[in-house]
């Protein structure tokens, strides 16, 4: 029997360069930038980055939407998003280059990263004190697939290890913590603050500074440190440069901001305390990616269930 024709997939994005998803994604069905029309029947499934408002809300045949990124907060500002499954990027690249970075950063902030490239340039040949990693915990707010192997490296490293999560999710090696009641103590417990949440009606403006106020910042690295990778409208940024000023923060790396690009006004730039990075901790990148959309798709019209599916309740 002859088989019926792929649906053809809609990549909407915006931000962002299209050309080399556009590619990879024709390799396996047929991919348009823009719909024949509002109701195009034609199309069967979503690639999206931030995609055009209103442009998936009469797809009459859309059987699932994709999300270019691992954070799906982007969709959900989308008034006109259907009521579709909702699937995210879960990738072990996209993992690894995370936790590469949540690795360097912890690194540089507990091996006194800024006192030497403040000293380089004035010739100074000064030793810092050097608490060893087993003196310091670092608290990860986001037990998720990013979180957890972030939690798995640090332990390698020897750092003892917390992690906050929604519903108190339990990994082996590391203090658990899970709900509002139990966010106290966690931060009273961590040294190294990690975000990595996503960016959820309960999450917004989450790290403020009461959050930043309740870490330890009596320990043996000299203050208490943010690094937060998760997304920019979780935290406060007028917090966390008041945070610094007053000593509640010793440093902070930041790869993602209330607004992006990091406006050229933003102190944060200059900041002696802070380390800026253009949301780049770990980029989605479709040779890896494309791949596995291409077989879900075609597994699901085969009747197979979608899976890394978002939970629209929770809005992640
Ligand atoms: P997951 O969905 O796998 O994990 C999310 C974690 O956050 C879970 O542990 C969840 O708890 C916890 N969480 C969610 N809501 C709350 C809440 N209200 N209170 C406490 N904990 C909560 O996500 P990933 O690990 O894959 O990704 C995390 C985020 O990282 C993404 O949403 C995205 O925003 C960001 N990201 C940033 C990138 C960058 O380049 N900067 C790249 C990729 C992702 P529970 O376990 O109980 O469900
Ligand atoms: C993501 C991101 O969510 O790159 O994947 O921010």
């Amino acid at each position: 029997m002859p088989q019926a024709p792929k649906g053809r997939v809609l990549l909407s994005v915006t931000g962002m360069n299209p050309r080399r998803w556009h590619e990879l994604l024709s390799a396996g069905r047929e991919v348009v930038l823009e719909p024949d029309g509002p109701a195009d029947p034609s199309i069967t499934y979503a690639v999206v980055w931030k995609q055009r408002p209103n442009v998936l809300a009469a797809l009459p045949n859309l059987k699932a939407v994709f999300s270019i990124g691992a954070g799906v907060d982007h969709l959900f500002n989308d008034p006109g998003l259907p009521d579709v499954p909702i699937v995210r990027v879960v990738a072990e690249n996209l993992t690894q280059y995370m936790t590469e970075y949540v690795v360097w950063r912890v690194l540089d902030h507990h091996r006194q990263g800024s006192v030497y490239r403040s000293q380089q340039p004035r010739k100074i040949w000064h030793e810092p004190p050097q608490p060893p990693a087993q003196e310091v915990s670092v608290g990860i707010m986001g037990l998720g697939h990013l979180g957890r192997a972030a939690a798995r490296a640090l332990l390698a490293l020897g750092f003892r290890v917390n992690g906050w999560s929604r519903t108190g999710r339990q990994v082996e090696g590391v203090a658990c913590f899970g709900g509002a009641d139990e966010l106290k103590p966690f931060l009273g417990a961590t040294d190294i603050l990690v975000v990595l949440l996503p960016l959820t009606p309960a999450t917004r403006g989450i790290v403020g500074y009461v959050l930043l106020r309740s870490l330890r910042r009596d320990n043996t690295l000299g203050g208490a440190v943010l690094i937060n990778a998760g997304r920019g409208k979780l935290q406060r940024e007028a917090d966390i440069l008041r945070a610094l000023e007053d000593g509640t923060l010793k440093e902070a790396s930041l790869d993602v901001f209330e607004q992006e690009p990091l406006p050229a006004g933003s102190p944060l730039w200059t900041h002696p305390k802070v380390f800026v990075t253009p949301h780049a901790a770990a980029t989605s990148d479709p040779a890896h990616l494309v791949g596995p959309m291409l077989r879900q798709m075609d597994a699901h019209d085969r009747g197979e269930p979608l899976t890394d599916l978002v939970d629209r309740e929770a809005g992640y």
